[in-house]
This record gives C-alpha cells, structure tokens and sequence, in this order.
C-alpha cells in the first residue's frame, strides 16, 4: 500500500441499474466509509439528478473519514432520462444542457470534476452534420460554463457498440482540438479501449497530454484481472507519462460488490 503511485477512485450511487458499471449501491455515506477502508483514495459519483445529493453531507462524510469526491459520473441522465447534448430537439437539448450545468454547479461544491461520457447520445448517420453542429455549440456552452465555475470536464471515448461517434482517442483529441481550448480533456477507459484502440498503452503515451481520467474495467467489465486486458502494460504507461489524475473502478460488481472491490485493488496494486 505504501508505494503507490497511482490514485484510485471506487464508483458508487445511491441506485443504479444492475447493469451499470458501479462497485456499491445505496447510502453515499456509508459507501464513501467503505470505499476509505478498502484502500481507495476517492469515489466517484454516478448520479441521476444532482438535486437528489446533499453536497455538505457528502462534503462532510468525506471530510470525517479522509477522502474526496474525484469526479461525478453523468451517464444516467441519458440512460435513464433519455437526455443528451446531441438530440436535434432543441427543448431535450436544453434539458440536458440544463442537467449538465446542475452537475457542474454540483462538482463545484464538491470540488471535483465531471465526466461527458454516455450524455453525448446517439447520432442518426442521416443527420451526422445536424448532430455534430448541435454538438459542438452544447460543448461550447459547457465548456464556458465549467470554465467560470473551476470545474474540469472529462469527456469520455466510448466504443461503438454504445455511442455511435468519436469511439476512438485520436477521434476524440481530433475533435477536441477543434474546438479550441475549452479546457476539455478525455476520458480514457480500459474497457472501452480494448474494442477500439489498436494498442492500449500506445494510446496512452500518444495521448499522455490530453488525459484527464480514467477508468479501469477488464474486457468483459468485470474488475482488473478477471479479463485480458494488459494491465501491467497500462499501470507502465500511466506512470510512464506522469499521470497524476485518478483512476476509477468503473465495473460491474460480480461476483459481489465487496470481492470485486477488494480483488481488483489487489491485483492493481500488486502491478505496480
Ligand atoms: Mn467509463
């Protein structure tokens, strides 16, 4: 335990559906006191409303017990809420739009980050241009927003099966740069660089200054060691470029929440 390196960071929501990628489910507090005793530096919250936290509970929560909020997960507002930054509706747009600015006002008083991961939606190819020019003026409002509040944004490459544009990290830093310096950076995950990355750990030195998150799931999505992803290659690579971020489990907790905790900690920290 003493010589890590890394920063590792346990999801965690008050309800999420079984299929989602998230270690503990139910009282943030005492998920937050479990996540410290397992050895995690920070948790990161996936959350369907923002107005359903308290941030001075959760503040004081991690404050007690010596550990922070790195980032907050958004993906519900779409999975759940059908909210995404790309629909051509102008008035779901504005919605999701809203939601975001909730998240960031919420990531404010927790003093963490965001992540724009599964919100991105899904685009109809017949109307790419419409979408990606909706797109960029949602990520333009965003980034503004996130910018006067202090508040980084992670924006997440997620393999195509689950969102049908910008699945790859050089499609993902292409589009990025595109914009201008909004102070966007990625989010890279292990799982979903394994469908789409030609070499996972190249990526990551190729990439290093783009980086701002990360999450590790195996290739099945299960905790680190249960699938073939080259984790000894990818722990290497993250310290190989001097990443000082958090890493998150985001993964599904089987067998059970506590043994894919417990069994993916020890089989990072006995990596590194
Ligand atoms: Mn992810």
């Amino acid at each position: 335990m003493e010589n890590r390196s890394l920063k590792y960071s346990a999801t965690i929501a008050i309800d999420a559906p079984k299929t989602s990628p998230v270690l503990f489910r139910g009282d943030l507090c005492a998920n937050i006191i479990k996540s410290k005793e397992y050895g995690f530096d920070a948790v990161e919250l996936h959350i369907r409303n923002p107005e359903e936290i308290d941030a001075k509970e959760v503040n004081e929560c991690c404050l007690r017990n010596g550990i922070v909020v790195s980032t907050i997960g958004t993906g519900m507002s779409y999975t759940l809420d059908g909210l995404s930054i790309t629909d051509l509706d102008a008035q779901k747009r504005n919605m999701a739009l809203r939601r975001l600015k909730e998240y960031i006002d919420l990531a404010e008083e927790l003093n963490c980050s965001i992540i724009i991961g599964s919100m991105r939606g899904k685009v109809n190819p017949e109307y790419y241009e419409e979408h990606m020019a909706v797109y960029g003026d949602s990520l333009l409002e965003v980034g503004y927003y996130a910018q006067r509040k202090g508040v980084s944004v992670y924006i997440e490459a997620i393999n195509r099966y689950e969102v049908n544009f910008h699945n790859t990290i050089e499609e993902m830093v292409n589009y990025i740069e595109s914009l201008g310096d909004l102070g966007f950076k990625i989010l890279v995950d292990t799982f979903h660089m394994n469908i789409e990355e030609p070499n996972i750990e190249n990526s990551i030195r190729k990439y290093s200054r783009y980086i701002g998150h990360v999450h590790f799931a195996d290739s099945n999505r299960r905790y680190p060691g249960a699938g073939h992803v080259d984790f000894a290659a990818v722990i290497n690579a993250l310290k190989e470029i001097g990443y000082t971020g958090y890493v998150t489990f985001e993964y599904l907790p089987y067998p059970d929440p506590d043994i894919a905790a417990q069994k993916g900690l020890e089989y990072v920290l006995a990596l590194e």
